[in-house]
């Protein structure tokens, strides 16, 4: 029995197939964790999230910008844009269902006998575990509820306010949370979002600094698995942070993480989000072929 997370799928289902594979993975016994952001982008959104649905059971998953998109597109309250590639989800037969089960999911998972946190984008550094934890639930409870939900949705876009405020109310409130746990990259030590650069480490505006590397962060000690900024490669130096989008949409690779041992294998990717293709090797090409001739 083990559990592994994996990145930012995006659509790419055969490299998530290709690191089941390789593991082994057992839907019975193991787990699977995703970062968010399953879809868009890439050339199978639509499968995925079947594929997806179909193993929930095995399923720890939190949300990610494009799945709240596709949410928002799926009840028309926000057109699809230039290069989103979730119109094969809404026209599906099954898309009520599968709409259904995404926002049943978190924006946040903790696991208390790892102490360890699953979050699309990051965890705020002025935000306890507890903070956190209760924030995120205050969207949970809008993304589940029928009232809650349209206006949820049609809200949660925009990159105001840039600050958490305890005093900040209704859809404000919950804007800023979500900026938090789906699109933040850079802020500063007390919260202020900069939702422009999607670069490097080295490319934070003055004053900013990647999330995870502010030194009074209240959740140092915590371990935090996140994805969304696929500019990192994965790297990151932090203690108890793991970096896991490694772009595998944009010719990068699908990576997944053994939780509890740190162990990492990728799937390799072309510009399409398609497994690359891997050398064949060529005593195996001769060898195999001798044998048809025979
Ligand atoms: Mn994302």
């Amino acid at each position: 029995m083990a559990t592994y997370a994996v990145g930012d799928l995006q659509g790419c289902l055969d490299a998530l197939q290709c690191l089941l594979k390789k593991v082994v993975f057992d839907p019975t016994h193991d787990r699977l964790w995703l970062v968010g952001d399953l879809v868009n982008r890439g050339p199978q959104s639509l499968e995925t999230l079947r594929f997806l649905y179909g193993m929930r059971e095995s399923l720890v998953c939190v949300l990610g910008n494009h799945d709240l998109h596709l949410l928002a597109a799926g009840r028309n309250i926000e057109r699809l844009k230039k290069g989103d590639t979730l119109r094969e989800i809404i026209d599906a037969p099954d898309c009520a269902d599968l709409l259904d089960w995404l926002r049943q999911q978190k924006l946040m998972h903790y696991d208390e006998q790892r102490n360890m946190a699953l979050v699309h984008a990051g965890i705020p550094p002025q935000w306890s575990l507890r903070k956190a934890l209760k924030c995120a639930a205050e969207v949970e409870t809008a993304l589940r509820d029928d009232n809650l939900l349209p206006p949820f949705l049609d809200g949660m876009y925009g990159n105001e306010p840039a600050k958490w405020d305890s005093e900040l109310k209704g859809i404000t409130r919950l804007r800023v949370i979500t900026n938090y746990f789906t699109r933040m990259r850079f802020c500063t030590a007390e919260g202020k979002l900069d939702l422009k650069s999607k670069e490097g480490l080295d490319s934070a505006p003055p004053g900013y600094k990647p999330w995870f590397q502010h030194k009074e962060r209240k959740t140092k000690g915590l371990k935090i698995i996140f994805g969304h900024w696929a500019a990192l490669e994965g790297n990151v130096v932090e203690p108890g942070i793991s970096a896991l989008d490694t772009g595998c949409v944009w010719g990068g690779a699908l990576t997944l993480m053994n939780v509890d041992t740190g162990e990492r294998l990728s799937c390799k990717c072309d510009a399409h989000g398609h497994v690359a293709a891997e050398p064949i090797a060529p005593t195996l090409t001769a060898s195999s072929s001798a044998s048809i001739q025979r």
